[in-house]
């Protein structure tokens, strides 16, 4: 598990050289821009309950057989992992978005996950399509400017729809 700092050290590392004016510069500009940042895993922190809940009632909304007798959200048991999983997973996307850094995402949530969902005979498309809404949701979210004063946060959105993006490919 790695942030930001550490990869670039690793990568460098690798090499057997020292850190270079373009890592420093990438650096000193996510510093720089390290208030959007948190501000925005608070907001999806403060907001996770919500996001999560309505993500799956717009699935089941869509994919009514998951819910019907059979389906794989049939039964409290299987409703509850499932919001749980999808809990899960948004959680891994905040805490990669705070290190910005993916492999927090990678290693501890990501890895194995489609083989768990094989395993289970739980639909990974259907997972996909809940992280695709949470992503929705997050998105609008972190990027709303009312009330505040407007900056670039572009480059912090691409990269926030990039994990949610990363975890649907992972298990859809
Ligand atoms: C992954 N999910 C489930 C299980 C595991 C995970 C390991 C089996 C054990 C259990 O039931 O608790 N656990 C989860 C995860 C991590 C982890 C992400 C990462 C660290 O440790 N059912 C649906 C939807 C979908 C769903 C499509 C979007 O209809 C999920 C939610 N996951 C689902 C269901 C089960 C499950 C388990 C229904 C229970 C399957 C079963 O027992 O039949």
């Amino acid at each position: 598990m790695l942030d930001a700092f550490a990869r670039v050290v690793a990568q460098a590392d690798t090499r057997g050289v020292y850190l270079s004016n373009d890592q420093f510069d990438s650096l000193k500009s996510m510093v720089a821009e390290s208030n959007k940042r948190m501000d925005v895993v608070n907001r999806l922190t403060s907001n996770a309950s919500a996001i999560v809940a309505n993500a799956a009632r717009s699935l089941f909304a869509e994919q009514p057989q998951l819910i019907q007798p059979g389906g794989n959200a049939y039964t409290g048991r299987r409703m509850a992992a499932c919001l749980r999983d999808m809990e899960i997973v948004f959680r891994y996307v905040t805490y990669a978005t705070f290190a910005g850094d993916g492999s927090v995402l990678d290693d501890r949530c990501l890895n194995g996950l489609r083989e768990t969902y094989v395993a289970l005979g739980v639909p990974g498309g259907s997972v996909a399509e809940g992280i695709n809404k949470m992503k929705d949701a997050a998105i609008t979210i972190a990027n709303d400017r009312t009330g505040i004063t407007p900056g670039d946060c572009s480059s912090l959105m691409s990269e926030l729809s990039g994990y949610f993006d990363r975890a649907a490919a992972a298990v859809g």
